[in-house]
């Protein structure tokens, strides 16, 4: 392969990072149970140490997603509860990233958040995302990531338009209220908690959402939220050309929402994503001066059974080589193939480059910056993950704590 190709691949490599969710290394489950882990992490503390663990292996997750109602201390002024989190997070070799307001979880939300019928929850969503707001001016965040569960279960439940009226305005009014610096993401979901409707359901009323909001609000792309075989790289190359792709939450799925590591169940979908987003940069050159489009990388995976770290080290090194997949592909052959209307030629330019073993030349980029060549092989052979285990499992213990399967 030319080496020019190999130089722009690991300039590519030099502009990807991708932010780790701090809700990724706790315990989670299904509804039918959960399956603990010993070395799964029990507090924000916990959590910021093991992000620090997966940014030290791999060099590339200098910030943490964190939740406001799961990392911040609740009753406490958000510059005293930002400035506790944002100094957790410093100690483990960390920063905090996106702020995810939390307006899904607290009874007063059962029919909703900023579209429920009832004003108090309305108001109790405005104040909270109003509190987030200023957690994130407290810690230095550009980003504040809004997910909403809003929706109804059933025909007739509620008035879709109303709904949407309401939270049109309530999103103005959030956008508003931000700092200059500040993004406000918009993320979409077809269904899950609401079965019927969901009020931000897919990725153009997310658009429709963030352009009444005002000029810094822009679409999230979480890969786990597109119904089956939803075209998702279309969706990508769409909001990238209207300037509206403003970050990814990356996980995958064979199903609905299922949470799995990146890439496990169809890498291909994921390369094809970042092609378009490479294709992007590749047709801007100019305008961006050699860059990538500044698109926030995120994980958000939540699964149940593979060890934490060790799956969110496999995440970020499969998104690497995926990434610098899409980054190897030949444009001009590309380009030529399509002139030409050659069909099978044009899809074997991206199977070639999909197909490269891209493995060395992750692992060159990574020696350089003085980085274990192969992270999750680092972590495994290091024993963390069971001394974590002892250590967490005895912690626990001695706080009284006995972790027990519920079953639904
Ligand atoms: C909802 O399914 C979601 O994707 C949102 O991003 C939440 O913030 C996250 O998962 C954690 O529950
Ligand atoms: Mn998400």
């Amino acid at each position: 392969m030319q080496d020019k190709r190999i130089r722009a691949a690991m300039s590519a490599l030099d502009q990807f990072v991708i932010e780790l969710p701090s809700w990724g290394f706790a315990d989670t489950g299904t509804r039918f149970g959960k399956f603990f882990q010993d070395a799964a992490a029990s507090s924000t503390d916990e959590k910021f140490h093991d992000a620090g663990v997966v940014h030290k292996l791999t060099g590339v997750c200098p910030t943490v997603a964190v939740h406001v109602l799961w990392d911040f201390e609740r009753g406490k002024k958000p510059r005293a509860a930002g400035a506790e989190t944002a100094r957790l997070a410093k100690t483990h070799g960390v920063a905090i990233g996106s702020i995810n307001p939390n307006v899904f979880q607290d009874p007063q939300y059962k029919l909703g958040s900023f579209c429920s019928p009832d004003k108090s929850a309305r108001k109790a969503a405005m104040q909270h995302t109003l509190d987030s707001i200023a957690l994130g001016k407290a810690v230095g965040s550009n980003l504040l990531s809004l997910w909403l569960a809003d929706g109804t279960n059933y025909p007739g439940q509620d008035s879709i338009l109303r709904r949407k009226h309401e939270l049109q305005a309530a999103l103005k009014e959030v956008h508003d209220a931000m700092p200059g610096r500040m993004t406000l993401l918009v993320e979409y979901k077809p269904f899950e908690p609401a079965f019927y409707h969901t009020d931000i359901a897919d990725w153009g009323m997310a658009y429709i959402f963030a352009k009444h909001a005002g000029k810094r609000a822009k679409v999230l792309v979480d890969t786990g939220h597109h119904l089956p075989a939803c075209n998702i790289e279309h969706i990508v190359a769409f909001l990238l050309d209207e300037g509206m792709l403003g970050g990814f939450h990356f996980n995958d799925r064979k199903y609905a929402d299922d949470d799995l590591t990146l890439g496990s169940i169809d890498p291909y979908a994921v390369f094809r994503i970042f092609d378009q987003i490479a294709q992007y940069a590749f047709d801007h050159d100019d305008d961006l001066g050699g860059k990538l489009p500044g698109v926030a990388y995120m994980v958000d995976q939540s699964h149940n059974l593979k060890p934490k770290l060790e799956a969110m080290v496999q995440t970020v090194m499969t998104a690497q080589d995926l990434f610098a997949k899409a980054n190897l592909v030949d444009r001009k052959a590309l380009a030529a193939a399509r002139k030409a209307g050659d069909i099978v030629a044009a899809e074997g330019v991206l199977r070639d480059a999909f197909e490269l073993d891209v493995r060395p030349i992750v692992a060159s980029w990574r020696l350089a910056r003085n980085l274990p060549a192969d992270p999750l092989h680092e972590l495994r052979q290091s024993g963390l993950i069971a001394q974590l285990g002892k250590d967490r499992a005895a912690a626990r213990k001695a706080r009284g704590e006995t972790p027990s399967a519920s079953y639904a």
